[in-house]
């Protein structure tokens, strides 16, 4: 068993034994930083410079034996590993291997002196994308680097967040070494419909939040590797997924836009896609014209498989049950299907048949992403959609994704409905809900570094180069209710908020059953509800499902350096997760006359609910799980809307329950 001692700082310290070499969470923040600063140059760091000389990884301190730093030492010594400056895409077998093998010797490490010596010693070596993409993954599972906070994506990587006008405009600024504030467009033209709605599927922020889950709950997880099992991965999935499909629905509503339409196989792939975007290394991101046929792509599947799949997937859910690869009988008709489902569909390791049921949304991805050149004649890269960082910015990864969230519901709306006794919350009664403050979105600029985007030199001064785009935000409210808890004591509440629109494109209200599948989730906790009445007021800011702004890459060393100068602790804690949307996404943009949105509140048993305790006074839990991996809610995501309705009567006559309708407004 592993000894833990916490060191000064917050470090935590694992070398077996429990002798601690003192580092210090800035020192730890320090190195990550200097380890991602220009990370197509040579490391510039004295410290990390000498360890990626100096550094043996095979006389690191691992808690594997030293297997994974074996291996892949192996590896590099066989000269088998990617070169340097070339593309690296996570759904290319080989690649991700060799970033797994890093991956691994990282976690494995179980001090900071192994960590960060390999951290020097690979960085030096291997491929740059596949080093980030295990750095990223290692400091986000490892305990080692509890306290690590991930300078944002898009100034570690900017080409694969911004388009390629502003690259070139940044390499000028470095070139002529002249200041610069380069402005950035969406993508494509106003003459493209789409348009409207690119600042859902390009916003960097969202782009983070599509890339950090990935990374948090990896397909390529392994339990008897990692000895550790990640709850509800697969129910995670399907969800992170679903609120993505309903927010951008939303997105499209209040541009005048049809909802999004699913992608299917046997149909044209209508919405063609010009990222206008390139690789640091590997040319232009590859386009695809519109109205095209899916194809057969040399090397990842034909279309055939991925309907063969699809009509496995959708008899299981008929039947209500899988068959895993031994051929036995597993359940899908209950809370837990969804989840099972879930690892199914996307699949992850954790899928029970892979072999049968195959790998539809990874396929899917490269299958889309590759429709520019099916057979590889051009030798093109990989596609936006090969990539999480730049997926949503096609069009087309929402209309896969609404193939995928119909064969969810498909098995949701097998399940019977909740019943009154099932939801009801004896004693509570919500007798008022509104919000405070206005409902009401504007565009802002938003800017960020490109100093890591561009080529550099030993001698070669740094000039401020950065780019501004517009992105959404609103204005802060809050919701709030009135509560009577009829009981003499008191009770554990869970507290779940959603907002649907009101209408479709064409005027006509949802019915509830469809607004319900719409829901965006916009809010939960916990609250002890007193006997009596009980006031709760809740801020926007305040919301679970979001997280704030990630600080700039600039911001995070001033704040590392402080810290390390006057020896303080980082003050960065609330940024060591970012999972979880943008807070500025909470509610979709709004109208002049301002958008109808349904608005509802279910406050349901927190007793029966609550997977962890004290989570009325946590604060340190999120949406996707507590600080130490436990999912904080029994439910199912989306509880109590999950569940097809067949008499929305039912849900207007809880007491624990209520509807109201606001608007949305939106600053020109
Ligand atoms: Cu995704």
């Amino acid at each position: 068993m592993k000894l833990l001692v916490l060191c000064a700082l917050g470090a935590l310290c694992l070398v077996p034994g429990g002798s601690c070499d003192h580092v210090s969470a800035a020192q730890m923040q320090r190195d990550v930083n200097n380890a991602l600063w220009k990370i197509y140059e040579d490391i510039r760091d004295p410290h990390l410079k000498e360890l990626s000389e100096t550094f043996d990884p095979l006389s690191g301190h691992y808690d594997d034996d030293g297997v994974s730093a074996k291996k892949l030492m192996q590896e590099y010594n066989d000269k088998r590993l990617l070169e340097q400056k070339h593309w690296f895409s996570l759904f290319n077998t080989r690649q991700r291997q060799e970033a797994l093998m890093l991956y691994d010797v990282l976690e494995h490490s179980t001090d900071w002196e192994t960590f960060s010596g390999n951290a020097a010693f690979f960085r030096a070596r291997m491929n740059e994308g596949e080093f980030v993409y295990a750095l990223y993954a290692a400091i986000i599972h490892s305990p080692l680097t509890k306290h690590v906070v991930l300078p944002p994506l898009y100034e570690v990587t900017p080409h694969l967040f911004t388009n390629s006008e502003v690259i070139q405009a940044a390499y000028k600024a470095k070139m002529t070494e002249t200041r610069t504030r380069i402005e950035s467009h969406f993508t494509g033209s106003k003459r493209n419909p789409e348009q409207r709605v690119a600042y859902f599927g390009e916003d960097i922020g969202m782009n983070t939040h599509h890339v950090t889950w990935h990374l948090e709950f990896p397909f390529w997880w392994d339990d008897a590797h990692e000895n550790h099992h990640i709850d509800r991965k697969g129910e995670s999935f399907f969800w992170v997924h679903h609120q993505l499909t309903v927010r951008f629905d939303a997105e499209r509503l209040s541009n005048h836009l049809e909802h999004v339409d699913e992608l299917h196989w046997d149909d044209m792939i209508h919405e063609g896609f010009d990222p206008q975007a390139m690789y640091k290394y590997g040319g232009y991101f590859p386009s695809r014209p519109d109205n095209v046929h899916f194809e057969d792509v040399d090397g990842v599947a034909d279309v055939r498989d991925m309907l063969l799949f699809e009509d496995r997937i959708r008899d299981a859910i008929a039947h209500g049950y899988i068959r895993d690869h031994h051929g036995k009988i597993i359940d899908l008709r209950d809370d837990h299907g969804i989840d099972i489902l879930g690892d199914v569909i996307e699949s992850s390791l954790y899928s029970p048949n892979p072999e049968y049921y195959g790998s539809l949304h990874n396929t899917a991805h490269m299958m889309l992403g590759r429709q520019g050149d099916p057979h590889g004649k051009f030798a093109l890269p990989p596609g936006v959609l090969e990539h999480f960082e730049t997926a949503t910015r096609d069009p087309a990864f929402f209309r896969l994704h609404k193939y995928m969230d119909n064969i969810f519901r498909e098995h949701k709306d097998s399940l019977p409905p909740y019943t009154q006794q099932e939801l009801e919350f004896e004693g509570i009664n919500i007798d008022n809900f509104y919000v405070k403050g206005n409902l009401e979105t504007y565009f802002e600029d938003f800017e960020y570094s490109l100093v890591n985007a561009v080529d550099d030199t030993e001698n070669g001064n740094d000039v401020e180069i950065t780019t501004y785009i517009p992105r959404l935000n609103h204005k802060e409210f809050s919701f709030v209710a009135d509560v009577t808890n009829e009981k003499d004591h008191d009770v554990l509440a869970t507290v779940r908020i959603f907002a649907w629109p009101h209408e479709d494109n064409n005027g006509v209200p949802f019915s509830f059953d469809d607004g319900r599948w719409n829901a965006i989730e916009m809010d939960k906790f916990w609250v002890m509800l007193h006997p009596g009445h009980n006031h709760l007021d809740r801020s926007s800011s305040d919301s679970s499902v979001t997280v704030p702004d990630v600080p700039s890459f600039e911001f995070i060393k001033d704040r590392t350096d402080e810290a390390i100068k006057h020896g303080h602790a980082l003050h960065l804690e609330e940024f060591e997760s970012s999972l979880g949307l943008p807070n500025r996404f909470l509610i979709p943009k709004g109208h002049k006359g301002g958008l109808d949105m349904d608005l509802v509140i279910a406050i349901t048993d927190g007793e029966a609910d609550a997977g962890a305790e004290g989570l009325h006074e946590n604060t340190l839990f999120n949406h996707y799980g507590c600080a130490d991996g436990t999912y904080p809610d029994k439910r199912p995501h989306g509880y109590p809307l999950d569940r097809h309705v067949e008499d929305s009567r039912m849900f207007e006559e809880l007491h624990n329950f209520k509807h109201i309708q606001v608007k949305i407004f939106h600053q020109e």
